[in-house]
């Protein structure tokens, strides 16, 4: 069986920069070359990527160029293209009862969102009575696995802590699967470091934590989540490929899109990678994490009512 663990509420994507660019350049009725190019630069300063912005024009001159057009159209239009590219990726993260302990691996740079977004599921799994244990497994600063044992405590949930600084992050993984099996732990969290300056070290280190666990069980990790911040703009995508190349990336958790006027990054990566997007990060604390749905995003970002 699988249990989806997210309710269902409204992103709050806030500083809504797109939807004011579009009020902006409806200077005349007529869809010309001036008005499509003016809409091309709108979309890209949202970081919504060079393919998706040229098909979306491509698309809207064949159909519309010339002919009277107001903005609910354009953002009917646009809305439409957008849902087009999203809907194959909502996919909210669920869980498979039928395997015990889950093991979800969270990669992603510095800074990314990766302990924040732990802390969320680990207390949206925690409200659906999952036993949870969360590795912490950034074992480079003593201040990352001590930012993860606040926030399990604060949550109420198991830590598996290195046992000294430095240890080697592959054998808190261990020992964390190890014990989440022996103790009936429904979910296995585990923290990792994220320094892409040393990307040899980087892939090392996580290879060995996936190796690690394959020698407890074949099936795990049963997910290698990236945690990407959105405020990042283009290079979001620069980092996919890097941590899809080193351990096989199965899903995407997009965060801060509380604070970003971007958000087309999120079109961007499901254009150019189609993965699933499990949630997304929309603020700081353990509540700030949502699924994501591709009709309330668009609503959101374009700050249109009929894109639902
Ligand atoms: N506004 C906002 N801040 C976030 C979000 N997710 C994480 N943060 C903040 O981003 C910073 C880095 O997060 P952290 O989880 O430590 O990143 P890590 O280095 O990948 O583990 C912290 O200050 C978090 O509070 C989010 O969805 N929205
Ligand atoms: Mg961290």
């Amino acid at each position: 069986m699988i249990s989806n663990f997210f309710s269902k509420s409204k992103l709050g994507l806030s500083a809504n920069k797109i939807s004011t660019s579009l009020t902006q350049i409806f200077t005349h009725k007529k869809l010309d070359e001036d008005l499509l190019e003016k809409l091309e630069d709108v979309l890209l300063l949202s970081d919504m990527g060079g393919e998706i912005t040229s098909e979306i024009i491509t698309h809207l001159r064949a159909q519309k160029f010339s002919k009277n057009i107001d903005e609910a159209e354009i953002k009917n239009f646009l809305a439409a293209e957008i849902i087009k590219v999203l809907k194959p990726c909502e996919k909210p993260l669920a869980l498979d009862e039928s395997t015990k302990p889950q093991i979800i691996i969270f990669n992603g740079v510095n800074g990314a969102g990766k302990t924040t977004t732990i802390a969320k599921i680990a207390a949206n799994l925690k409200n659906q009575n999952k036993k949870v244990l969360i590795a912490a497994c950034d074992t480079f600063r003593a201040a990352a696995a001590e930012q993860l044992e606040i926030w399990a405590k604060k949550i109420g949930c198991e830590i598996m802590m290195p046992q000294k600084e430095g240890e080697d992050p592959a054998s808190v993984a261990y020992r964390a699967f190890d014990f989440a099996k022996k103790n009936g732990h429904d979910v296995v969290l585990i923290d990792t470091a994220g320094r892409l300056q040393n990307k040899q070290n980087l892939m090392d280190e996580l290879k060995k934590i996936n190796s690690v666990l394959k020698k407890i069980d074949a099936s795990a990790p049963h997910e290698n989540l990236l945690i990407l911040d959105a405020t990042i703009g283009q290079n979001a995508k620069a980092q996919m490929e890097v941590f899809n190349q080193i351990v096989g990336i199965t899903g995407i958790i997009i965060t801060k899109l509380d604070g970003s006027a971007k958000g087309g990054i999120v079109v961007s990566i499901a254009k150019k990678f189609v993965k699933p997007i499990y949630a997304i990060g929309v603020g700081e604390k353990a509540e700030d994490l949502q699924e994501f749905n591709a009709e309330i995003f668009v609503r959101n970002f374009l700050n249109h009512s009929a894109a639902n």
